[in-house]
């Protein structure tokens, strides 16, 4: 099966994009992840996609605060899908981030999710490798009866606790 980099500029981002780590492993994907930063590090960044594609890796997800520009120099290096996760770091609390990571050039997409949405680019990655994993898409609706079956008993107690009130 083929796998997801995780990426991230600096260890203050991981307490985020842990979630999209916790969602792959819930879902037994396989990934692994790296701080490496378009700025501070471009030329490790590089090799390592570089590394990650001749190694099969199907996603690439970059988590990047403020000047956010490492999903698009890895978008810029590969044709694999590139997930971009803003991070809600400095005095902008992610805007910055936000339009940095979406405001992409056409040709080189970069699938933007929502600030601090890493969780939800867990999700995303998975579904893009699923494609060509029937068990993988069976895992997938797995988890989307369980939110299913989450919300129906969250109604059914609304609707209980109404019944009380007009009791
Ligand atoms: C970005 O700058 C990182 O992705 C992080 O969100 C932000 C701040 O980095 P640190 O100063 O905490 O290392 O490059």
């Amino acid at each position: 099966m083929s796998w997801v980099a995780i990426l991230m500029g600096s260890e203050s981002d991981w307490p985020t994009m842990r979630g999209c780590a916790d969602v792959l492993a819930d879902l037994d994907v396989g990934y692994e992840v790296r701080v490496t930063s378009a700025h501070r590090t471009p030329v490790a960044t590089a090799e390592y996609v570089a590394d990650a594609l001749s190694r099969d890796c199907g996603v690439f997800v970059c988590g990047a605060g403020m000047a956010a520009h490492l999903a698009g120099a890895v978008a810029a290096q590969t044709v694999r899908p590139v997930i971009g996760v803003p991070i809600a770091s400095g005095p902008l609390s992610g805007f910055d981030a936000l339009l940095s990571t979406v405001q992409m050039p056409s040709g080189i997409p970069v699938a933007t999710v929502a600030v601090g949405g890493a969780k939800n680019a867990g999700y995303l990655a998975a579904q893009i490798i699923a494609a060509g994993d029937a068990a993988l898409s069976g895992r997938l609706g797995d988890d989307r009866e369980t939110n299913r079956q989450g919300v129906a008993r969250q109604n059914a107690s609304v609707q209980e606790d109404l019944a009380g009130d007009s009791g």
